[in-house]
């Protein structure tokens, strides 16, 4: 995205976030003392409450986190679709579709490893998650239990993916690479594990605005971080101050798969709000709805909340 574009965007959406004041949208929650989020720990993944809503602006599913005094995740319930359509999606543990995942920490804080049980995935899954100092993830492998079993542990589990990321800092992601497979050697950690996506991020020198190019592909030199990648989407993230977020803008490429043309398509917009300098929720939006207006939220289509 160039400058120009970029710098219109965050003009527009400067307007936006202020005449939005203090009012936003969502529902207030109520939160117990081991609910709040203490803020210790990066915000993105450890949200209270995420909620996914569908076409009618109807509650689809959701995650709820419980997170312990010091503001790690001790546990999280997610509620998905029922399977018979007449059951309502209360939010709860009653729930006729749900995935428990349970948290279990080293002593120094710096890997976790989650326990799934769910009440209706004969194929779960669980991962094993190695932290840097500043708690960004820098290695996630995720297991899943294996068909007809509805409870995953990372000891009893089959390695399905790799996600590693290097950090600048310990804090900046600058390059995340997702292996979806060993390759034909049938071992990890080898150079013909199969790749799965990549995410390259640059970040400008404040640190305010960051830039990912998410590509799903290779192109025709099947070498990954060519200029024939194929490029799904790109995200510009907007900090208010450092690692605090203000609103991202995801970008659909178009068909000719270049950064910067005119058949670039927003895709989806987010915005962050906070209340006593704690970050509130955050909402994605999906279209900017029968206005054709990004920054009149009211009548976007909200694709989910996410609670803090
Ligand atoms: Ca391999
Ligand atoms: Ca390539
Ligand atoms: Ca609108």
């Amino acid at each position: 995205m160039s400058k120009i574009k970029l710098t219109t965007i965050i003009g527009v959406t400067a307007v936006a976030l202020s005449a939005c004041g203090s009012g936003s949208s969502g529902t207030p929650v109520e939160k117990d003392d081991r609910q709040t989020n203490s803020g210790k720990t990066y915000p993105h993944w450890v949200p209270y409450l995420t909620e996914y809503y569908g076409a009618e602006g109807e509650l689809t599913s959701c995650i709820r986190g419980d997170i312990d005094s010091e503001g790690y995740l001790l546990s999280t319930m997610s509620s998905n679709p029922p399977t018979d359509a007449e059951q309502p999606l209360l939010c709860s543990d009653s729930d006729q579709n749900t995935n428990f995942s349970e948290y279990t920490f080293n002593n120094d804080r710096s890997e976790f490893e989650t326990n799934g049980l769910s009440t209706y995935d004969p194929n779960t899954s669980c991962q094993k998650v190695t932290l840097s100092s500043k708690n960004m993830p820098s290695r996630i492998e995720t297991f899943t239990s294996g068909s007809g079993n509805y409870s995953c542990s990372v000891q009893d589990g089959f390695l399905f993916s790799v996600q590693e990321t290097m950090l600048e800092n310990e804090l900046y992601d600058t390059l995340t690479i997702l292996y979806a497979g060993a390759g034909l050697d049938n071992e990890w950690g080898t150079d013909d594990d199969v790749i799965q996506a990549r995410y390259d991020s640059t970040w400008t020198s404040d640190k305010l605005i960051k830039q990912t190019v998410n590509r799903l592909g290779a192109g025709t030199d099947s070498i990954w971080g060519t200029s024939d990648d194929y490029i799904s989407s790109v995200v510009d993230m907007v900090f208010k101050e450092d690692m605090i977020p203000d609103y991202s803008i995801t970008t659909y490429l178009g068909l000719d798969g270049v950064i910067d043309t005119d058949d670039d398509l927003i895709t989806t917009y987010t915005v962050f709000t906070y209340e006593n300098g704690a970050i509130k929720n955050h909402t994605a939006y999906g279209s900017p709805g029968i206005d054709g207006n990004w920054e009149t939220t009211s009548d976007n289509y909200k694709l989910y909340t996410v609670f803090y």
